[in-house]
């Protein structure tokens, strides 16, 4: 049993760099979660066994990121009715082109909420499973706001 809200899931330790982004964000935003690293093709035991049980364990949303032949987050999604967030790590050889492919185009049935290539997916990803957490959780909800608040206050009116 986890006493996280959301579970970020990686391919790979050098997945982290990017992912490292999302359980950033989340923390900002004082929402529990766990991080692992959880291979399709490596470690497809620990994946299944995480995906099976991940509903029972606790966790309301999976934040799921990889590279190259990314099939982490469609595999989880699979194996799981929670939310998955799919983040499409940049890879060396087509620039997370081949990571964005293999995760975007989920057969209808199964889906895979898809985000942007890198930092910003892992960014934008984190402040989704905030957006549904937030749903029922007026003081998330708050804290997210504040959070976009912030953003907009930042930018300046002219350039320096
Ligand atoms: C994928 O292969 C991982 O998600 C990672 O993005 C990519 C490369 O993995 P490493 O060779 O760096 O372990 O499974």
């Amino acid at each position: 049993m986890s006493t996280a809200d959301v579970a970020v899931i990686m391919g790979s330790q050098s997945d982290w760099e990017t992912m490292r982004h999302a359980a950033e964000t989340l923390e900002a935003l004082g929402i529990s979660h766990d991080c692992r690293i959880v291979s399709a093709h490596r470690t497809p035991d620990r994946m299944y066994a995480f995906a099976r049980s991940a509903r029972a364990d606790g966790f309301k949303v999976i934040i799921a990121g990889a590279g190259g032949a990314a099939h982490l987050p469609g595999m989880v999604a699979a194996l799981t009715s929670l939310p998955v967030f799919g983040v499409p790590v940049q890879s060396k050889a087509l620039s997370g082109l081949d990571s964005l492919y293999s995760i975007v185009q989920m057969p209808a049935g199964i889906p895979v909420g898809t985000l942007a290539i890198g930092v910003a997916g892992a960014t934008n990803a984190a402040l989704l499973a905030a957006a549904v957490l937030a749903l029922s959780d007026p003081a998330l909800a708050e804290r997210l706001d504040a959070w976009r608040a912030a953003r907009t206050d930042a930018v300046a009116e002219r350039p320096v």
